[in-house]
């Protein structure tokens, strides 16, 4: 392979790579629902990033996680995972809830500036 060619393949493969980094973004922060309740209750990230949610309904029932605040609802079957796409957000205290089990599934979305 001569010098051209070696920088054309390097360069493709870079992109490849930055592509990719690009479509997933940030892994995402892991949320359990257990026992209708969320852990972490709270989760912390920075302003004006967008983030994804990871939440894992480990109950053996179906639960919404819901936030007015946030604009999102996704219902996760029991046993599934379900992943949420927030922001980027201005600083501030959002809270979501486990709809279906309000009395107990409550956290909060904390953006630190
Ligand atoms: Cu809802």
């Amino acid at each position: 392979m001569n010098r051209t060619l070696a920088l054309l393949a390097a360069c493709a493969a870079l992109s490849a790579c930055a592509k990719a980094e690009t479509a997933s973004g940030p892994p995402p922060i892991p949320l359990l629902l257990k026992d209708h309740r969320f852990t972490p209750a709270e989760i912390t990230v920075k302003a004006n990033q967008p983030f994804a949610i990871e939440v894992t309904n480990a109950d053996g029932v179906a639960d919404e996680f819901d936030s007015d605040s946030l604009k999102r609802e996704k219902v996760i079957a029991g046993g599934q995972k379900g992943i949420v796409r927030v922001g980027p957000l201005p600083p501030g205290r959002y809270p979501f809830m486990g709809e279906y089990h309000a009395k107990t599934a409550q956290g909060a979305v904390v953006v630190q500036p």
